[in-house]
């Protein structure tokens, strides 16, 4: 049985909507996102940086979510969610798939530590204001990719349990704008699938 490592509000969510959407069983370790929890000596054994997700397969265990998704996708089933290699959709599959971790969330990551992580006078206004400047900059081109299309390649896929947990994430941060129409229905989207749903709420 697959059994997932799990904090609530992190990218933990995102291989439960995965798990979810595919119908697998899986058991989950759900952790406190606090140190006492994710830096233990027993969690810093599966992750060294004491970090979620991380799924254990029997022997196996893995961390980082765009690995985990494809391990799942691998080893036992991708339920349609992920193109083949000859498809003319796989490129733009694997682009949004890596745009998410690569492009979108190192902005997210300093927007949630300059605005709910850090004590108010360790903030940084500045460091702030950037990361919201690069989040916009790498949001614009998700927006157009959008236009007339329900999700990032057309049809609902791992790209979007990737890039679209990130986009999620962001319009919750304030960051996805009115000017991001295509965006906004996007996120509305997947905020609407079931799985989704399950998964946020268990956060
Ligand atoms: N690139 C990694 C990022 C993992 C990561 O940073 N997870 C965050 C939650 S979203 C975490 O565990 N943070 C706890 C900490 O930094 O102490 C992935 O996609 O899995």
């Amino acid at each position: 049985m697959l059994k997932l490592h799990f904090a609530p509000n992190s990218r933990a969510g995102r291989i439960v909507w995965l798990l979810e959407e595919l119908g697998l069983p899986y058991e989950i370790n759900k952790m406190a996102f606090h140190p006492q929890d994710l830096k233990s000596d027993e969690h810093r054994a599966r992750h060294p940086l004491g970090r979620v997700p991380v799924l254990e397969d029997g022997d196996i265990s893995i961390f980082e979510s765009g690995a985990i998704v494809e391990y799942v996708f691998e080893r036992h089933q991708n339920g349609g969610l992920k193109p083949s290699a000859d498809s003319p959709l796989f490129p733009g599959y694997l682009q949004w798939f890596h745009y998410c971790e690569g492009m979108v969330m190192p902005p997210v990551n300093t927007i949630v530590v300059q605005t709910v992580l850090l004590p108010p006078e360790r903030r940084d206004e500045k460091a702030l204001g950037q990361a919201q400047r690069l989040l916009t900059k790498a949001l614009e081109p998700v927006e157009a990719a959008l236009a007339g299309n329900d999700y990032l390649i057309g049809d609902f896929s791992g790209a979007d349990i990737m890039l679209g947990h990130a986009c999620f994430m962001s319009n919750r941060l304030g960051c996805v704008t009115d000017e991001m129409p295509n965006l906004k229905g996007y996120v509305e989207r997947i905020a609407a699938r079931p799985a989704f749903k399950y998964a946020i709420e268990l956060s």
